[in-house]
């Protein structure tokens, strides 16, 4: 195969180009590599972005990804639905939604102990975070004690915590805060356009709302949203546009993709097509380059080379175990045999001695952060010599 020689245009941006091709002044994507963290995107340059060609999409998102994260660890993260069905909202996507004959039984608060026994086996099996959700509107105060009693007890076990329990006052949230909760997921779930198409009992201001309350009260945000809804490709570009310009990224970005649930208004969605997927997944990285982004819901019906793809546009967090909240999830065995074909690793969490001055009572003294890494650049670290293929191995 012929040697790929650079021209003065694109060696800047560390770009191949053949040496017979007519030389494209600058790959509009590749302008976006060393964009850093910005709050201020347009929605011009978010669809360029998802535009691009896809060899040069996923070459800009994984220079990115290379540049913050160790491009082979991906997070284990694991879900536990800790109050099943019944709920108020009217969501078009979900089996729990009271509006909906998914066929779902609704259950009530699962008690603290059995919750805790769970999360037992969930690090035993290797996750490092171990989300909790409740299909309420929001939660009521009588329920609070519980949900605290159950943030303590799994951060206690040396994991992080996360909870998804509806709309929260800034009351709500400071308590959770006080509790040590590390994350709270609440998703915007789709742009603001299409919003008022799945859900009518709440409005897209509402989510807002509490994604503020959540981050004023000192908890992390895991904020993302579900695609294949039925949505256009400015639908997509909308909801990571929203997400970007929020005032802080969303430490954690869960992308899901629609489990067609029976029984809901989008069981029939037409199923999306997996690179309009991989671009969502690229397009998030590149515009929250400091963002776990979450390869959520949706991987049962996604092939190995789909998931490896999303890997390699960026996602490197996945929900580990065999059920998500009231839907299946891959086996951990079938995962685990995928990380091992793609010499991917598990990431792990490491102790991390805070700030003398941390002004945030509520933290404890030591804790368990996320190392996920960071993988030097081929500038960096010499490369391999060629110029073109972007490696980082000596030559
Ligand atoms: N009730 C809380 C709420 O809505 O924020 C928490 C639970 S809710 C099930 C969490 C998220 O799961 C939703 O915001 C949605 O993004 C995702 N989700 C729910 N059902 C889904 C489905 N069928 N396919 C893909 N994602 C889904
Ligand atoms: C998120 O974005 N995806 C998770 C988590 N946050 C709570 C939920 C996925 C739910 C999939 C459908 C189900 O299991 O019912
Ligand atoms: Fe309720 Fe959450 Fe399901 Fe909406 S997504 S119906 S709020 S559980």
């Amino acid at each position: 195969m012929a040697r790929l020689d650079q021209t003065p245009a694109n060696q800047a941006e560390g770009l191949a180009t053949p040496p017979s091709a007519a030389a494209p002044a600058a790959l509009p994507v590749a302008g976006f590599i060393n964009a850093g963290v910005r709050h201020d995107w347009t929605r011009e340059e978010a669809q360029t972005i998802y535009d691009a060609p896809f060899n040069d999409l996923l070459f800009a998102a994984q220079s990115v990804h290379r540049r913050h994260f160790d491009p082979n660890q991906v997070e284990l993260a694991r879900l536990l639905s800790i109050k099943t069905g019944g709920c108020p909202e009217d969501c078009g996507y979900c089996s729990q939604s009271a509006h909906h004959e998914s066929g779902l039984k609704a259950s009530k608060l699962m008690e603290v102990e059995r919750v805790l026994a769970e999360a037992r086996k969930a690090r035993d099996a290797g996750a490092t975070r171990y989300c909790m959700g409740a299909a309420w509107r929001n939660p009521k105060t009588r329920d609070m004690d519980a949900v605290v009693a159950m943030v303590q007890g799994v951060r206690a076990m040396g994991m992080e915590t996360c909870m998804t329990l509806g709309m929260l006052t800034p009351d709500d949230a400071a308590r959770l805060a006080d509790a040590g909760l590390d994350y709270y997921n609440h998703n915007i779930d789709t742009s603001p356009a299409y919003y008022s198409k799945v859900i009518t009992t709440r409005a897209f201001s509402d989510r807002l709302q509490t994604l503020e309350n959540v981050r004023n009260a000192g908890i992390k945000v895991c904020c993302g949203g579900i695609v294949g809804m039925g949505e256009e490709a400015e639908d997509r570009v909308g909801m990571l546009l929203t997400l970007a310009n929020l005032p802080a990224h969303p430490e954690s970005v869960p992308v899901n993709m629609l489990i067609p649930i029976p029984g809901t208004p989008l069981e029939n969605a037409p199923p999306l097509d997996p690179i309009a997927f991989v671009r969502t997944v690229a397009t998030a990285r590149i515009m929250m380059p400091e963002s776990v982004v979450r390869l959520s819901a949706g991987r049962t019906a996604m092939s190995d080379e789909m998931q490896a793809l999303c890997f390699f546009a960026g996602a490197n967090s996945i929900f580990a175990g065999d059920t998500l909240l009231t839907a299946d999830n891959p086996e951990q065995d079938s995962d685990m045999a995928l990380f091992r074909r793609l010499g991917v690793r598990a990431a792990r969490l490491t102790l991390e001695e805070p700030a003398q001055d941390c002004d945030h009572h509520h933290a404890p003294a030591r804790r368990d952060v996320l190392d996920l890494g960071s993988a030097p650049l081929p500038a960096e670290s010499g490369g391999c010599g060629c110029g073109s293929c972007g490696c980082g191995a000596a030559a």
